[in-house]
């Protein structure tokens, strides 16, 4: 059985793709589309009560938050080529530099553009962009 990434293009999502061919691995896409708000309908909030993309499906092992999504993948599809084996000492600096995007420079930046108002002016950008493009893909943006 395929594995299913509950997936939408504006998300973190689109890292796991990114993952997910490089691990080479068969996976189908299931479109939830976040700017409807779908993430916290029922057949995703079962898997993830967190409401929140990406979501990994292995048969019967879920898997949520980018991070540890992208390591499931090294580690179970790629040993040896996109994860160090268990026995080498690499893991630890692997492990380390996998995990710091999201540990230390997500939190901090966060951080840093609440204090900037960052989100609010993107949230206006959001609306001179849905107002101004003619591309069909406008309701899109947030
Ligand atoms: N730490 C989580 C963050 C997940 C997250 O916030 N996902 C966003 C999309 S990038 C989402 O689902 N937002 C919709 C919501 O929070 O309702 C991860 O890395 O997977």
């Amino acid at each position: 059985m395929a594995i299913v990434l509950y997936h939408h293009p504006f998300s973190r999502a689109a890292n796991t793709v990114w993952m997910l061919e490089e691990v080479g691995v068969e996976y189908e896409l299931k479109l939830v589309d976040i700017m409807a708000g779908d993430q916290k309908k029922e057949d995703v909030t079962k898997l993830n009560p967190m409401g929140k993309l990406p979501l990994l499906v292995d048969g019967a092992t879920v898997v949520t938050e980018s991070a540890a999504i992208g390591l499931y993948l090294a580690v179970c599809y790629a040993p040896g080529r996109l994860a160090p084996k268990l026995d080498d000492a690499a893991r630890g600096t692997y492990f380390r530099w996998s995990l710091f995007a999201p540990s230390v420079i997500e939190p901090g930046s966060m951080g840093q553009g609440r204090q900037l108002g960052v989100s609010r002016r993107l949230r206006r950008l959001g609306q001179l962009r849905r107002h101004d493009r003619d591309d069909g893909i406008g309701h899109l943006w947030p």
